[in-house]
């Protein structure tokens, strides 16, 4: 299937991730939250047992386009950026109750943990047998990832929506990029560029003591 085709599937959201980087390995925040907004317009189309996702997520890509386009924005162009004028200028709170408004480094770090999900999740989805049933592969990488940072009964909810999620081949089908091999195949394609922006993201937020963000 050529790229042209692939109008509103996901092999162009997940390509957006490889326009992340850069040569000097930063993370673009525009074609992040880009990706971002690509993979919550299909998270839409999965039914009203996720809009509470979806609608944390919006939230939370509004925050970071605020950014983009407030008096600040080119200190927001990457994530290193970011986090360089964020810490200077003492505007990012590491205990609670919070005394700042709400930093883009916490919010970041919110979508980042997301995105690990993300990975793991697709991995399962490249790697199982075609009768895997897609709600164990996302409950088995959520519980791996997200669920270690949220309360129980996001946890419930979560596991609830799971539940609902179409079998493996649907799911595929759904992804709008040609036959369910040639899902298989963009996804393997994806998956390196996504994992290179969660390390690139990963290290720099460890190398500031940001992992721990309340
Ligand atoms: C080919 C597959 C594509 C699938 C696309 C799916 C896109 C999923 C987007 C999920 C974005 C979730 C962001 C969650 C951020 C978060 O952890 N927020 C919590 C903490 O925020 P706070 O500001 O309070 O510190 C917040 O409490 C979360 C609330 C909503 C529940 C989040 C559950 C996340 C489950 C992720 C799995 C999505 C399942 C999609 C099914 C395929």
């Amino acid at each position: 299937m050529a790229d042209g085709d692939d109008v509103n599937g996901l092999r162009k959201v997940l390509v957006t991730f490889k326009s992340c980087l850069t040569d000097n390995q930063e993370v673009l925040m525009d074609p992040y939250l880009e990706g971002w907004k690509g993979l919550v317009r299909f998270l839409n189309t999965m039914g009203a047992m996720f809009s509470f996702i979806s609608k944390d997520a919006v939230a939370k890509i509004q925050i970071m386009e605020n950014f983009r386009s407030g008096e600040q924005k080119e200190n927001y162009i990457t994530l290193q950026s970011m986090v360089g004028y964020e810490l200077s200028n003492s505007l990012v709170d590491f205990t609670q109750p919070y005394s700042c408004p709400t930093s883009g480094c916490r919010t970041i770090l919110r979508l980042h943990r997301a995105l690990h999900w993300l990975q793991l999740f697709l991995e399962g989805l490249r790697t199982s047998d075609a009768d895997s049933r897609t709600s164990v592969l996302c409950t088995d990488s959520y519980n791996a990832s997200l669920a270690n940072y949220h309360p129980w009964i996001i946890r419930k909810a979560a596991s609830m929506a799971f539940y609902t999620l179409p079998t493996r081949d649907t799911f595929l089908k759904n992804m709008n990029v040609g036959t369910n091999e040639e899902a298989v195949a963009m996804l393997g394609e994806a998956l390196p560029h996504i994992s290179q922006v969660y390390e690139v993201t990963e290290s720099l937020y460890a190398q500031h003591k940001l992992l721990d963000l309340p």
